[in-house]
């Protein structure tokens, strides 16, 4: 046993051994440490302490899973990191920031690529989606289930967007991922790519004029508060994973690893019914605040501008192009 993975373990034989009232011999309990960007009251992290409470009522302790909100175990590009090598070991991931690491998983950033959100679960929980697991587990994490992350569209301190050139030459944030880069540059926008908890200050201090998130996000970081304008390009919809870190995933006996994917999958059905009802109050909360929500009638011409980012993801991952194909083909 490596001295990390050692130290992470909390021994709580006296405790357990006090609470049955006999002399059994010491159990060890799994301390397992669990990475959440968001704050408390969030679907993403209602479902995943309900997922850590749950998984140790039911392993009676050999897994005690406790999360950690609000990224304070670090950005989601190192949290993937620590989660590789089992420093962490559970997470809830945005695919975007997968992308570098798990290439397969840029298709799932390639904008536009799902019709609905509803084309997104049925793509995720079919054949496909475990073709995308598959990749994530080669790289040691373990996708047990898929979380639903809305529809992602553009915001600004300065106007409502309603065609690309609306676009042009402001400065959004985008998440870590070149693809991103090149979609809001095909727009004629400057596109930089920051970690989400620096986004607040760069809009309020002008370094960015603007960002793009799905609503939840949107209202719970705040950005509201100093981009008013949102206009619904729902250019990316990207799905989530409650992921395991292999290492800690391999340490569970069979019975262990059977109730974690059993509760992870349950906390994705709770995540996507509280995910909904969540969109809902938070477009309200924006709303009440003043913020201007403008629909995009006719999203073909930012469609259309996609195409050289398909182009060059093509070209340069020519072994993919079935994949997209069958994604987009699948609705
Ligand atoms: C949120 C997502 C986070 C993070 C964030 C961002 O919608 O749930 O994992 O990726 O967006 O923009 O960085």
């Amino acid at each position: 046993m490596q001295t990390t993975t050692f130290m992470k373990k909390t021994v709580c034989a006296a405790a357990v051994a006090a609470a049955m009232g006999a002399m059994s011999l010491p159990v060890q309990a799994e301390g397992w440490r669990g990475w959440n960007i968001h704050p408390e009251g969030y679907p993403n992290t209602e479902a995943l302490e309900a997922f850590a409470e749950r998984v140790a009522e039911r392993t009676e302790g050999r897994i005690e899973p406790q999360v950690y909100n609000n990224g304070v175990l670090g950005d989601q590009p190192d949290a993937i990191e620590q989660t590789r090598n089992g420093a962490l070991d559970f997470a809830n991931f945005n695919m975007g920031p997968m992308g570098p690491i798990v290439n397969e998983t840029n298709v799932l950033s390639l904008p536009f690529i799902f019709d609905s959100i509803d084309h997104m679960h049925e793509v995720m929980d079919g054949e496909i989606g475990q073709q995308f697991a598959d990749a994530l587990a080669d790289k040691n994490l373990i996708a047990l289930s898929w979380f639903d992350s809305g529809a992602r569209s553009l915001y600004n301190t300065s106007h409502p967007i309603e065609t690309p050139e609306d676009v042009e030459g402001l400065k959004i944030r985008v998440m870590n991922n070149d693809l991103y880069v090149e979609m809001i540059e095909a727009l004629g926008g400057n596109a930089t790519p920051m970690a989400y908890g620096e986004v607040f200050q760069s809009l309020k201090t002008g370094v960015l004029d603007g960002a793009e998130n799905n609503y939840p996000s949107f209202e719970s970081s705040n950005h509201y508060e100093v981009a008013e304008y949102y206009s619904l390009t729902e250019h990316l919809i990207i799905p989530e994973c409650l992921c395991i870190a292999k290492a800690s995933w391999e340490s569970l006996s069979e019975e262990d690893q059977e109730i974690v994917r059993e509760e992870a999958i349950k906390a994705s059905e709770m995540q996507r019914q509280l995910w909904v009802e969540g969109s809902q109050e938070s477009r309200e909360i924006v709303l009440d605040a003043g913020v201007e929500i403008n629909e995009i009638e006719d999203k073909t011409p930012f469609q259309d501008l996609m195409e050289p980012v398909y182009a060059g993801f093509i070209e340069e991952n020519p072994d993919l192009e079935e994949l997209i194909d069958a994604i987009r083909s699948s609705n």
